[in-house]
């Protein structure tokens, strides 16, 4: 698999659950890279732009109205396959569906309130259009893990 990066952001509920740093952790400890992060209040617009696959829907509202209550923890994460396998550490949209161990199944009850967002494997472009939206080019860092020689045959 190719080395990529996806877009992952800690929700206003995990940031008042003070759940970031945990969050982190299991990014970090799985062996992904953190490549940008910063810790803003989405305003309406990026908020609406973010979610505009889901303008029709009717959680629409709501849910714009909730990711902009607060702030969020926007980050960037790289690493091979790193957006399918961060889906799959988060679980399932509900995290009443979602499994034990992962991030949702571990930290979350109601779909509404799931603690976190992460670029959809399934939308190809998905991840580089969240990181465009989110980050300007010289607000991601190019660096190397010591422990990359061993994480990677
Ligand atoms: O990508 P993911 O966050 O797992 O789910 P989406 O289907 O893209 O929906 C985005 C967001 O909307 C979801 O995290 C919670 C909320 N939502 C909701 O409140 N009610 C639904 N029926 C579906 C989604
Ligand atoms: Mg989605």
């Amino acid at each position: 698999s190719e080395t990529e990066r996806t877009f992952v952001m800690v929700k206003p509920d995990g940031v008042q659950r003070g759940l970031i740093g945990k969050i982190i952790s299991r990014f970090e400890e799985r062996g992904l890279k953190l490549v940008g992060a910063k810790f803003i209040q989405i305003d309406q617009d990026l908020a609406e732009d973010h979610y505009g696959e889901h303008e029709d829907k009717p959680f629409f509202d709501d849910l714009v109205e909730f990711i902009t209550a607060d702030p969020v923890m926007a980050m960037v994460w790289e690493g091979q396959d790193a957006t399918r396998q961060v889906r799959s550490m988060v679980g399932e949209t509900d995290p009443a569906e979602s499994p034990p161990g992962s991030i949702r199944g571990d930290f979350g009850l109601d779909l509404g309130r799931n603690v976190i967002h992460a670029s959809d494997h399934e939308d190809p472009g998905a991840n580089e259009r969240e990181i465009d939206l989110f980050f300007d080019e010289d607000e991601l860092v190019e660096w190397e893990r010591v422990d990359e020689t061993w994480l990677y045959e």
